[in-house]
């Protein structure tokens, strides 16, 4: 944890951002993965992460915006939990480290919200993302109709998304860690890429190395030959020449901020002309996409600028024809780029995103696309100082996306279908990198990963 001084300054902050009522923030429970005694493995919820620290189930917390206080409701550990558990923390001790003055119990967290729904008071709280949150939401406050997600303060979230967006030196500093430890895994999987080795001995490997640097993956991993599948979550391909590994993976710091970083790697050790020039195309977009960051800049442009790099370098292939800024605007480049440049990082592998999309990515003036391609893109606002984003271009290609938009005919003006038939089976390229935005530019996190085509090559040949 951070020193109790940094919880209580971000606590005070948010407080004086609401102008009255009572602001609830809901801790995590554990979470049953097949029986009430075999949870998966606990993971704190974000925003109670970054406003006390306690990384144990079962806290809530109460912050009065009119008069200052701040509560921590829970339980002392009974003696049960102790013989299976070991000793835990009673509730003073975990008050005590958060900086928090009160305590209450579950029940008088009950008593205290009814008090202040009777005397006519709000009481803010955030867009909850477990259905057992929105149970307890309607119980304690009680809500009667309507959906209770639409009862979410939309005040409470915009303060903590301005607060959580704009990283300190001391969280940068974890950001760091993480992509330290990122940087760890990839280059144990750019070694591991090799014919008969199965993904799953990599993507195994992956998270035991997370965990034995005191962290863990920040999401479930891709490490497929089938990268043209985006999230891809299937491990079961034996690994042969000629084939792409593409690795998306990020481990995290010790107080969970996450690292995000993917990279691609023939297996075997060398790219084929193919392969090396639509490489190349990405890191270009990629390299090019970094160097326009700096504070202002919306970063939906710069999404457009990758996105014309490639467009550029796929019309040099054959691939795409005509002027590349008429195909941009047209989306005709989505069958290749079908997602976003990137997203805000942090506590969340897509910071913030349970607090909605729009509100942490979009800019009041900005409106979301609906073309597709654009209309995947995450972050499209200004840049600022201490904003903390991904740069993850990607060229895919995707055999189901290919033979409808062939079928309907979609931007015969810019692709060349013939050609697009003959790279079914190419599979999918994407490069990411975690980017802090600085005063004056940019600069990217962690030690230097293997990027360029010939440096994966090196790592995995280990020459
Ligand atoms: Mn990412």
């Amino acid at each position: 944890m951070f020193d109790p001084s940094v919880y209580r300054a971000r606590r005070r902050r948010l407080a004086s951002s609401v102008s009255s009522g009572l602001i609830l923030l809901f801790g995590n429970r554990e979470s049953p993965m097949n029986a009430a005694a075999n949870p998966y493995p606990f993971r704190q919820d974000s925003t109670m992460l970054y406003y006390t620290g306690l990384d144990e189930p079962g806290v809530d917390v109460v912050l009065d915006a009119d008069d200052g206080s701040a509560t921590l409701y829970g339980s002392d550990p009974d003696l049960e939990t102790t013989v299976w558990m070991g000793p835990q923390p009673s509730l003073a001790d975990r008050a005590d480290a958060a900086g928090l003055p009160e305590t209450g119990s579950p029940s008088d967290l009950a008593d205290d919200l009814s008090t202040a729904i009777r005397g006519g008071r709000s009481v803010h709280f955030l867009r909850p993302y477990r259905e057992e949150h929105r149970r307890r939401l309607r119980s304690l406050l009680g809500i009667t109709g309507g959906r209770t997600d639409d009862y979410a303060s939309t005040e409470l979230t915009r303060a903590v998304i301005d607060q959580r967006s704009v990283k300190s030196e001391a969280e940068i500093r974890e950001l760091e860690q993480a992509v330290a430890s990122t940087a760890a895994i990839h280059e144990y999987a750019l070694s591991m890429a090799r014919p008969g080795r199965r993904e799953c001995e990599i993507a195994g490997l992956l998270s035991g190395l997370a965990r034995s640097r005191g962290g863990e993956l920040s999401f479930q991993p891709t490490c497929s030959v089938h990268g043209e599948v985006l999230h891809n979550h299937d491990y079961t391909h034996t690994m042969a020449d000629g084939d792409l590994l593409l690795v998306d993976a990020g481990a995290t710091s010790p107080l969970h901020y996450a690292g995000d970083v993917t990279r691609v790697v023939p297996v075997g050790g060398s790219f084929n002309d193919r392969q090396r020039a639509v490489y190349d195309a990405v890191l270009d977009a990629q390299v090019t996409a970094i160097e326009q960051l700096e504070p202002g800049v919306p970063f939906r442009d710069v999404h457009l600028r990758a996105a014309r790099v490639l467009t550029e370098h796929l019309t040099d292939l054959g691939l795409m024809e005509g002027d590349p800024d008429a195909a941009v605007e047209a989306g005709a480049h989505a069958l290749f780029f079908p997602h976003g440049l990137g997203h805000m990082l942090g506590l969340d592998v897509h910071d913030m995103e349970a607090l909605g999309e729009d509100l942490v990515g979009y800019a009041d003036d900005q409106e979301r696309s609906d073309q597709f391609g654009l209309d995947a893109l995450r972050l499209a606002r200004p840049l600022e100082p201490g904003f903390v984003v991904t740069v993850e271009p990607g060229c895919y290609f995707i055999p189901p996306l290919i033979q409808t938009w062939r079928e309907e005919a979609r931007h015969t003006d810019f692709i060349n279908y013939d050609v697009v038939a003959d790279f079914i089976g190419f599979g999918g390229i994407r490069i990411e990198d975690d980017v802090l935005i600085t005063e004056s530019g940019s600069r990217i996190l962690g030690p230097r990963i293997p990027k360029s085509a010939d440096e994966v090559e090196d790592a995995a040949t280990g020459s």
